[in-house]
């Protein structure tokens, strides 16, 4: 049940910030996740492709859009994980008709990423990574 978690959660993390410090291990693993080449740092382009890769796995019933209809069951179930998804629609959907397309993901902010890459250099490296974590434990952002 907890890798399900992971990944039902995961998807918002591609696109805002953990809304509290217990996200932290959830984030970490998405992160070694994102990081395709294993260099130990994720650029905007590794992250990007992990969201991109999100969008197959979020589409349940494979209609080209993510929304509500993926989810009928999870909602019933897992009603906390349906409610994060419904967060990362509301979130991402940005002609607001309730669906998530492949180019609404791809236009999405990438907030997390750009909150952690603090000298800007268009890369996440292990440096930055302990420094957002470390963030998070003194209960900032
Ligand atoms: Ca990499
Ligand atoms: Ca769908
Ligand atoms: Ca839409």
């Amino acid at each position: 049940m907890k890798i399900q978690t992971m990944f039902f959660l995961a998807p918002l993390l591609l696109i805002a910030k953990p809304a509290h410090a217990q996200a932290g291990g959830r984030m970490s693993a998405m992160l070694d996740h994102a990081d395709a080449d294993h260099d130990g740092r994720i650029t905007r382009a590794e992250f990007i492709d992990a969201r991109k890769a999100m969008f197959y796995k979020l589409d349940r019933n494979h209609d080209g859009v993510v929304s509500r209809d993926d989810f009928g069951r999870l909602r019933r179930f897992r009603p906390k994980a349906a409610d994060q998804l419904d967060a990362f629609i509301k979130a991402v959907d940005a002609d607001h008709d309730g669906r998530v397309t492949r180019a609404e993901l791809d236009g999405a902010p990438t907030t997390l990423f750009d909150l952690m890459d603090t000298n800007h250099d268009g890369a996440v490296d292990q440096a930055e990574r302990a420094a957002a974590a470390a963030r998070r434990k003194k209960g900032g952002s």
